[in-house]
């Protein structure tokens, strides 16, 4: 029986775990039926407890952009463990990433690391808040921060998927201190701002959006909330927990030539590991305690075998100088094969792409936010889901999740994937 030992297991994770996962998207409730429990990983693979091999378009959400058990990162994790696991004290490796990221990425002089996106998207927005003295900010709709309070707010991700786009348990006075307006829509934008004279601290925004599925940004969106952002004092903060280190080396920042005031990070900075971070210039940063007077802390941050990860990842990242060319042209080849067979097939689609994150939509226009992405039809992509899952392709159990692309794919890899979707859609 296909999946056996992983529904064994899930009905014993019910009893002791709510749903049965320690985060909701994973429950598989949107598709139905059984997650499955992944026992190990190597490169573009991943086996499930009942030894099934599936190729991985997931890759942990992100962080696995070199594959999986990647040799460098284990080796660094390894040899960091025995000598000790953890001291809520400096280490001289924490410094050494630091530089290293803040060399990669534009416009950012120092970086604090926390231990997930959520953390730093959290922290960022408390320091916008510190700095600009103003207590509003504005988030897109579909656009997704974390689980803190002021983002679960028409978020998208897990709470799209469930269709519950807010969740209980956030305050009222919380949630009106975040304004929403429509991802792609300058207009929207503008009406807050003029709502809101010299009230709003910051906008965050994911740059390349990737909780309601892959969504880019149209025309000069990125470039017009810059500008916005200067003209009342607005911090413009990028969510690049999803683009960071993914897009190119300085992330969304670079790939668009747009900068950021702040920016934030998760995923691959961690290689796997539990890792966030922000970064901004000098004169934000040193508004953080212990120099400045926005407070935020961490037992765990910078943790050592944390910071082991993050800086192999780095490490590699900064190294391959063919890196991201090579993302781009598997991830294109992608693209071009699944637009063939689908267009082949009859079907009515729309795929979405920015470098190595791509997105299929079951639906025949453009879609340009998070009203376009919920337009999408759901038994159709139930249905492509449970095909590839049982043919051995591993793709997000929701159609507001991204496809996340690893250069450890090969092109027989890519064969076997569109030869799958022409099969399964036929
Ligand atoms: N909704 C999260 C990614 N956008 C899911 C993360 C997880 O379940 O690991």
């Amino acid at each position: 029986m296909l999946y056996k030992r992983s529904s064994e297991l899930f009905v014993e994770a019910l009893k002791y775990i709510p749903g049965g996962v320690n985060s909701p998207v994973r429950a598989f409730k949107s598709v139905g039926g059984t997650p499955i429990f992944i026992k190990e990983a190597k490169g573009a693979y991943m086996f499930d407890e009942d030894d099934k091999r599936y190729i991985d378009y997931i890759n942990s959400w992100g962080p696995m952009i070199l594959g999986h058990a990647y040799q460098p990162v284990v080796d660094a994790v390894i040899e960091k463990t025995k000598k000790g696991t953890s001291f809520g004290a400096p280490t001289e490796i924490e410094t050494e990433i630091a530089k290293l990221a803040v060399s990669m990425v534009p416009n950012i002089d120092k970086i604090r690391f926390v231990n997930s996106g959520t953390e730093a998207c959290m922290s960022a927005v408390r320091l916008a808040r510190g700095y600009t003295k103003r207590e509003k900010i504005i988030k897109f709709r579909g656009c997704y921060h974390g689980h803190s309070d002021s983002f679960l707010i028409a978020a998208g991700s897990g709470l799209s998927t469930f269709g519950m786009p807010s969740s209980p348990g956030v305050t009222k006075g919380t949630a009106q201190d975040t304004l929403l307006a429509n991802y792609n829509d300058m207009n929207s934008v503008k009406e807050l701002f003029q709502a809101n004279k010299n009230e709003i601290a910051a906008i965050i925004i994911e740059p390349v959006a990737g909780n309601m599925g892959c969504v880019p940004p149209v025309n000069n969106f990125l470039q017009e909330l810059r500008s916005i952002c200067d003209e009342n004092n607005t911090l413009l903060i990028f969510d690049e927990v999803m683009t960071g280190f993914r897009l190119a080396k300085g992330g969304a920042q670079e790939l668009f030539n747009v900068t950021a005031d702040i920016v934030c990070f998760g995923k691959v900075i961690g290689g796997g590991l539990p890792v966030g971070a922000f970064a901004a210039r000098n004169e934000i940063m040193d508004y953080l305690a212990p120099i400045g007077p926005v407070y935020q802390a961490g037992t765990l941050s910078g943790n050592p075998l944390a910071m082991a990860a993050g800086l192999a990842m780095l490490q590699a990242i900064n190294s391959d100088v063919e890196l991201f060319n090579r993302l781009e042209e598997k991830t294109a080849y992608l693209e071009v094969g699944i637009r063939k067979v689908l267009t082949a097939n009859n079907k009515t689609f729309t795929v979405n792409r920015v470098g190595s994150m791509i997105s299929i939509f079951f639906y025949e226009n453009a879609v340009e936010n998070y009203e376009d992405a919920s337009k999408a039809d759901t038994p159709e992509f139930k249905k492509f889901f449970h095909d590839l899952l049982e043919r051995g392709i591993y793709i997000a159990p929701s159609s507001y999740e991204t496809w996340f692309i690893t250069d450890a794919l090969s092109y027989e890899d890519l064969d076997e994937t569109i030869k799958v979707i022409d099969e399964v859609t036929k």
